[in-house]
Order: structure tokens, then C-alpha cells, then sequence
């Protein structure tokens, strides 16, 4: 196995000699801000709830108080507590001087846009907005509703209101997908970070890459079914890998 200072000089390489670059981020990019994954065992959400309860249509009809409040302390994380990490800094860095870069996140913090990316497509939602479930119009919460222990009802149709984020069983925002699928198919190079590529469509979109091409570069601590297949896989915390992979891009 290659040294990881090496695979980072490597990887440093790679991308500055990239036409297209497309990234992939998943929750593990913003672990290093605080803010807990989905599946890992000791931090993640999931270890104490079960996801497909939470995340999805019939987890909200059955407790929609529970699912209300889980959304509103991770809002409170998200957005009051957590600060860009530098693996978001490092991205921000790629997209202002890489010739044609393209983030693509699963995430619903915004973290990507506090570090300073610019174009970012978020597949899975933003957790800072909200729409009534039921007719769909866009809502704005008010400050007192983070802190309720039940949603809001909508003022048109009386439905419950819910943050704009994908559940399980929901199908992804037609745009972004498609944008995504388009960049995975054209790139050179695909770097994945943070993401354990459990959930679909967003996992298959390395396999789309891969099989149009491209080079794929995986930053994980942990090895999983992408790293297994990666070109290059780079071990570690994303925070501390990216910052190394950029300063090794500006040193050339
Ligand atoms: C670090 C780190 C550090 C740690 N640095 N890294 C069977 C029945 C029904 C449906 C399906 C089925 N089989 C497949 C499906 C489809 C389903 C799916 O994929 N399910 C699988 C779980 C099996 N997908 C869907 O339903 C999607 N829609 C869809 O397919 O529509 C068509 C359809 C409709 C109906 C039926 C079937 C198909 C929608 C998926 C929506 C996902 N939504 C969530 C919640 C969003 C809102 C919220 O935030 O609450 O999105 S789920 C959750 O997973 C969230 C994430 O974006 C997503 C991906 O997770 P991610 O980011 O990879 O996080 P983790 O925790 O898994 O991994 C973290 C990684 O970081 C790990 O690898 C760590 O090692 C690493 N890490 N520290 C770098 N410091
Ligand atoms: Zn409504």
C-alpha cells in the first residue's frame, strides 16, 4: 500500500492536471465541524433512531413531533453551532482555482457555502427551508417554531410543515440529479469525500464516473465499498487530507 503522503502528492497531481473535476461530499465532510454522521456507531444520528423512521413519509405520519425535533436540533447545530472545517475551506479553495470544478453534496447544512463554494448542488435538501407536506408551498419558519414540539400547520391547507430535505422513498430534485448525472458522466475526475455510498441515487453516481473514464480519488477515514474501488484512496479525516492536497496543488 502506497504511503499516504505519497497518495496525497499523488492525488495533488491529478487534480492539477484535471479538465473536470466533480466532488461528492457526504456527511463525513462536516464531522470535523461537530456535526454527527449518519452511520457511524459511536457519533451517528442512527445509532440512536432509526433512520428509515425519521427520514421518511411514514416515520413523520406515525410521530411527527419527534421528527419535527430532530430536524430543529440539527438546524440548531448546523446553523448555530458548527463552522466550516478546513475540508470545506480546501474545496472552496478547488473550486476558485481549478479550470472547471463541480461540487455536488448529499449534505443539507450549508457549511460548503460558509467555507466560500460558490456553485453548490445540494441532492438531498437544505435543512434551513421548509414547505408544507401536503400542497407543498414554500414556508418561513418563524424563530419561536424551532423551539415547538409539534411542526407547524400550513396557513393555506392546514398540512404539517416540513424542513425541504429528501426521505427515504422521495424521489431527488429532478434539476439537481440530472446536473449531477451530466457532471459524473463528463468528468476526468471524481473525488468523493466523506460518504459511505449507501444511499442511492447519490452512490451510483462514482459508478457513472468510473465507467465514463474517469479517475475516482476517495477521502475517507474508514474503508468502505468506494475506497474499494477508488483509483486512489486516501485515508483520514477529510479535514486534514484536503488541506494537505491543496497546498500540495499550490506548491507545484
Ligand atoms: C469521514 C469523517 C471525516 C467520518 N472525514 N469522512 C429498498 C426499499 C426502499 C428504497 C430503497 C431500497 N433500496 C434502495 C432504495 C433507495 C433508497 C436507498 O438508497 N436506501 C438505502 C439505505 C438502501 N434511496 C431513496 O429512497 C432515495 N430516493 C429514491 O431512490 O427515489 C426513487 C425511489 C422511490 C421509492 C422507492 C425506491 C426508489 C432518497 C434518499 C434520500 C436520503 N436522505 C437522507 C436524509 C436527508 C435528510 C436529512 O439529512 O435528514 O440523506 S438519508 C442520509 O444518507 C442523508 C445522507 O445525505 C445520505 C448519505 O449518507 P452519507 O452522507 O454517506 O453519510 P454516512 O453516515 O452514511 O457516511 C459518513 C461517511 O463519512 C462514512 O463513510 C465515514 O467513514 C465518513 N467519515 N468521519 C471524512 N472526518
Ligand atoms: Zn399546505
Amino acid at each position: 500500500m502506497m504511503a499516504i503522503a505519497e497518495s496525497i502528492h499523488q492525488a495533488a497531481q491529478i487534480l492539477s492536471e484535471a479538465q473536470r473535476i466533480v466532488c461528492l461530499t457526504g456527511a463525513g465532510v462536516s464531522a470535523e465541524s461537530g456535526l454527527s454522521t449518519f452511520r457511524d456507531p459511536e457519533t451517528g444520528f442512527w445509532s440512536k433512531f432509526d433512520p428509515q423512521q425519521l427520514a421518511s413519509q411514514s416515520g413523520f405520519a406515525a410521530d411527527p413531533g419527534l421528527v419535527w425535533r430532530w430536524y430543529m436540533e440539527r438546524l440548531q447545530a448546523a446553523a448555530e453551532k458548527a463552522k466550516p472545517n478546513p475540508g470545506h475551506f480546501a474545496l472552496a479553495t478547488l473550486e476558485s482555482d481549478a479550470k472547471n470544478f463541480t461540487l455536488i453534496t448529499q449534505n443539507v447544512d450549508n457549511l460548503h457555502e460558509r467555507a466560500g463554494s460558490v456553485n453548490v448542488t445540494h441532492l438531498h435538501g437544505i435543512i434551513s427551508r421548509f414547505h408544507c407536506n401536503v400542497c407543498g408551498k414554500a414556508y418561513t419558519l418563524a424563530e419561536e417554531e424551532k423551539v415547538a414540539t409539534l411542526p407547524p400547520r400550513c396557513p393555506a391547507c392546514e398540512g404539517m410543515i416540513r424542513p425541504s430535505v429528501v426521505w427515504f422513498g422521495e424521489t431527488l430534485p429532478m434539476h439537481e440529479l440530472t446536473f449531477a448525472w451530466q457532471s459524473a458522466e463528463q468528468c476526468d475526475v471524481m473525488l468523493v469525500v466523506g460518504t459511505s455510498g449507501l444511499v442511492t441515487p447519490a452512490a451510483q453516481l462514482p459508478y457513472v464516473a468510473q465507467d465514463a473514464g474517469a479517475t475516482l480519488i476517495d477521502v475517507n477515514p474508514e474503508q468502505g465499498s468506494l475506497s474499494g474501488m477508488a483509483d486512489l484512496f486516501l485515508q483520514g479525516p477529510s479535514g486534514e487530507i484536503l488541506l494537505k492536497v491543496v497546498a500540495a496543488m499550490e506548491v507545484r
